[in-house]
């Protein structure tokens, strides 16, 4: 009862952040609404509401300076992962004032306090929002949306730092880290990342990073590590110096999520990019410090109805090994923009028309086609980068969430790219082979069962017989907490189940499995155990032949850890 009144008192956009609380205690928070996808998307935006300038609207009821403060605040922190900053819609029903000042104040209370089926949370009865904050919302969401500042290049440069010149920087490897070993691992509520080295299973150095880090890529020699945050700081670490450290930071927007570096044969380590949430853009940079050179807007056209969309965030970023182009998901417009970096004052972007809202995505093993998740649609939408066009379209399950997806020649049907789902518990494989497979090509040729819904993650390696699904946001601690692995060369066979969490012996927390992650040879893999920050975390090495228990990582510096980045796999697309 305790935990369901913590759950209440600091409301659904904190859930996201705090594990420590049960499924089943917060079951009810979010009526209509499937709780594996709830508890993905209900992240506080880390946009400060004072940033956000307000504009009043004559016709909507009165909103006094201090009430629009607080309101502006709730809406970052509970409703704009879902309605967008702008209230345009995204997972959540679009909110603009030609929408919200027909239906006025009172019908608006009713939908805010009791939620409706489709999907909006009961914020009153639920106990998250007094009577007075919901009567404060309605009248809110009539004026027009508050409007956070834009970011252009004078903000990045204004916050871009170089520590260490390259001129300074060592011209050889200067430690004795296997650095190709080497694991980035997030410490998402810590702010840091811990780089873990992978042979030892010891933690090298633990280093500051953005709030809320997300992800990390690498550059295309190995030697650079980029780290973004969510608060749109960018950390270049150089793995060269004698202590890995950082040697460039800067921040190029408001809120963002992805970063990727040039990988081209003549452009390695020259650019990077980065795409943020807001503003809506994507920025390419000088591969060797962070150098803010050119931002491109994503604001435009949706790809179905084909209406102007003013918040159209930027998600995955992949960089093509065809051509000097860095592929990019546009969210609400449904695009991948292909950039070609070979020529930034005269930047050709070729806008594909693919399917709302993209999110997340990989290579398949040839790494021609690059399959992206248009999550909402429970499409996969695939991308020839040779030719930089749109190949195929393909129905999956339920909101699919590959990460980067699991490649593997399937024993009957050929090379496959396999994607896994939030929002059931299928695993939907793809043929993924056109010349020696065409029947099979861009077609779902199996779908798998697996524990159940709410998975994040799936992955294999090229050395492995196995296929690992992680459940991380399923709503069954003993399904959150354990992995399906599937032997590739008997898939009809079904999943064993390994008890992740359990092995990782900790105490109370949510415990949540997440992102398995490959070591370079291909003979281990890793995964989180997440619980909250201020309860024990771990990560559990499994032995990938023997399926059995290798290692527990365990240190007070693990907090909560999430993505887990090998440098070679992260360097080389393998997965
Ligand atoms: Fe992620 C990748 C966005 C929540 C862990 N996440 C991505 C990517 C995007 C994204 C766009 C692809 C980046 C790329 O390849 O360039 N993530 C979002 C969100 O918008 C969302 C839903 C809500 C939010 O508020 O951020 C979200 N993500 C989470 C989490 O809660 C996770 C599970 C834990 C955490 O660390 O925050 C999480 N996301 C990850 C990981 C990857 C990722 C580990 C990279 C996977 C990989 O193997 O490449």
């Amino acid at each position: 009862m305790q935990s369901r009144k913590l759950v209440m008192a600091l409301g659904v956009s904190l859930l996201a952040a705090l594990p420590g609380l049960s499924w089943a205690q917060s079951k009810t928070v979010h009526p209509g609404t499937p709780e594996e996808e709830l508890r993905y998307k209900g992240a506080a935006v880390p946009i400060k509401p004072e940033e956000a300038k307000e504009t009043l609207s004559p016709k909507a009821p009165p909103v006094s300076p201090e009430e629009f403060a607080r309101a502006k605040q709730i809406y970052f922190e509970r409703c704009a992962g879902c309605h967008g900053v702008l209230r345009k819609g995204a997972t959540g029903k679009p909110l603009t004032p030609d929408i919200t000042l027909p239906k006025g104040t009172e019908y608006l209370k009713v939908f805010i306090a009791y939620g409706t089926p489709a999907g909006m949370p009961n914020w009153q009865t639920s106990g998250e929002l007094s009577e007075k904050d919901v009567d404060l919302m309605a009248r809110f969401l009539q004026h027009e949306p508050p409007q956070p500042p834009e970011f252009g290049l004078k903000e990045m440069k204004a916050a871009w730092k170089v520590h260490v010149a390259p001129e300074k920087r060592p011209t050889k490897k200067m430690n004795n880290l296997k650095l190709e070993n080497l694991f980035s691992v997030t410490l998402r509520d810590a702010g840091q990342i811990a780089l873990v080295d992978g042979d030892s299973k010891k933690i090298v150095s633990v280093i500051d990073t953005g709030y809320a880090v997300h992800i990390s890529r690498m550059s295309a020699s190995g030697r650079y590590l980029f780290v973004i945050g969510r608060d749109a700081r960018i950390d270049m670490i150089d793995l060269w110096m004698e202590k890995p450290a950082v040697v460039s930071t800067i921040k190029v927007g408001l809120e963002a999520r992805s970063v990727e570096t040039s990988k081209y044969k003549g452009y390695e380590d020259k650019y990077a990019v980065a795409g943020t949430y807001w503003p809506p853009q994507f920025v390419i940079m000088k591969g060797d410090t962070l150098e803010p050179l050119k931002i491109v807007a994503t604001r435009g056209m949706t790809v179905d109805t084909q209406e102007y969309h003013p918040e159209p965030r930027v998600a995955a970023i992949v960089a093509s090994h065809h051509k000097p182009e860095f592929v990019v998901n546009v969210k609400e417009t449904g695009k991948v923009m292909m950039a070609d970096y070979s020529d930034l004052n005269n930047l050709k972007v070729t806008e594909i028309a693919t399917a709302r809202f993209l999110h997340d995505g990989g290579w398949e093993s040839s790494q021609r086609y690059v399959m992206m998740a248009a999550n909402q649609s429970d499409k996969i939408v695939v991308v020839d980068t040779v030719k930089s066009k749109l190949e195929a379209i393909v129905n999956v399950g339920k909101i699919p969430h590959p990460g980067r997806g699991a490649n593997f020649k399937h024993p009957k049907f050929g090379p496959v790219w396999a994607t896994s789902h939030l929002g059931d518990e299928t695993i939907s494989l793809i043929g993924t082979d056109p010349k020696g497979h065409k029947a099979n090509a861009w077609k779902v040729v199996q779908t798998l069962k697996g524990q159940g819904g709410g998975s994040l993650f799936i992955k294999t390696h090229p050395k492995s017989k196995n296929l690992w699904v992680d459940t991380t946001l399923n709503p069954d601690a003993k399904v959150s907490q354990s992995i399906a692995v599937y032997d590739i060369n008997a898939l009809d066979k079904g999943f064993q189940v390994l008890p992740i969490a359990e092995w990782a012996g900790l105490g109370e927390g949510a415990k949540r499995v997440v992102q398995p992650e490959y070591n370079k040879a291909g003979d281990e893999v890793w995964f989180s155990v997440w619980s909250a920050k201020n309860q024990q975390s771990a990560i559990v090495v499994v032995d990938d032949k023997t399926r059995k228990l290798k290692a527990v990582i365990k240190d007070p510096k693990l907090i909560t850890p999430t993505g887990k980045f090998n440098v070679y796999n992260t360097q080389k697309d393998v997965y």
